[in-house]
């Protein structure tokens, strides 16, 4: 897969510096790297998988409070959606499978997908 991190161009492996009696190695300063795009992790509602399954998976894998966990479980069983929690992709894509294994394992519906935030 291409990535879309620009190339960092050529750096020589070290430039010997002397400083006083020391000699130091040194690089040439690297481009300012950007940080990595965000991903959000949003659960799906569906007419099967029991609310409070919801609400502990939301505190279980998302660390949210009882409270926090009602209120975004409620938002998605009214609005069909709700944003779990926002990560770096890689830690988006393994919520997602936590819950998609915890749902699979406990013989419940539920959808749960990454998106890059926009
Ligand atoms: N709609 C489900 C019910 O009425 C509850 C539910 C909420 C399911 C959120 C999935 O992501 C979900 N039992």
């Amino acid at each position: 897969m291409a990535s879309k991190t620009p190339k960092q161009p050529h750096q020589p492996p070290v430039n010997p510096q002397r400083q006083g009696d020391a000699v130091v190695a040194t690089r040439p300063r690297l481009q300012p790297t950007k940080p990595p795009a965000m991903h959000q992790v949003v659960l799906l509602n569906d007419d099967f998988t029991p609310m409070e399954f919801v609400v502990l998976v939301l505190q279980e894998f998302f660390n949210k409070d009882r409270e926090t966990a009602t209120s975004i479980m409620l938002k998605v069983h009214m609005e069909g959606r709700g944003i779990c929690g926002v990560y770096t992709r890689d830690i988006a894509q393994t919520k997602v499978e936590q819950v998609m294994e915890a749902a699979r394992s406990s013989g419940h519906p539920l959808q749960c997908v990454s998106e890059p935030v926009e």
